[in-house]
């Protein structure tokens, strides 16, 4: 009898711990954020606006999809989502509206292919300053993350 509910309490306990339900909608969190290092740029300057990249993992182990609607840092005038696309050898940066984040699923936004573009840098990113990003998204609404400057890997 003992040991039949000592049984029963471990398989409780492993339930808890390995089985636990997937929320019928979407759960995202961000991961492994890192923003590229740029100085401000001058105020009142045209033309040439500093501007810097935001990249990170959006990971989605819901139950349901979500879209990332859009985003904003303090430390940016503009934030938009782009993808640079590769046509001809020649490499070219599409806006993205939106981004369907599926159920189950990771989301990179990487050098090369989706990222965050900071426009209208407000102060100097150099490596280790923390970056404020904030992401709004359809269903789970706004998430506020850091993300620390790092130098761009060679590629
Ligand atoms: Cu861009």
């Amino acid at each position: 009898m003992i040991r039949w509910y000592g049984l029963l309490l471990i398989s409780i306990l492993m339930l808890s711990a390995c089985g636990a339900p997937v929320p019928a909608g979407p759960r995202v969190r961000i991961e492994n954020a890192w923003v590229s290092p740029s100085l401000a740029s001058t105020p009142g300057m045209t033309g040439g606006e500093t501007t810097s990249a935001g990249y990170f993992t959006i990971v989605n182990d819901g139950g349901a999809s979500d879209t990332l609607l859009s985003a904003s840092s303090e430390a940016a005038v503009l934030v938009r989502m782009h993808e640079t696309r590769i046509v001809n050898n020649i490499a070219s940066m599409a806006p993205l509206s939106q981004l369907e984040i599926p159920a189950q699923s990771r989301v990179e936004f990487k050098p090369g292919a989706r990222h965050l573009m900071l426009m209208g840098i407000l102060y100097d990113l150099k490596p280790g300053v923390q970056v404020p990003l904030t992401l709004r998204f359809a269903k789970s609404g706004t998430v506020s993350l850091m993300a620390p400057v790092q130098p761009e890997p060679v590629q």
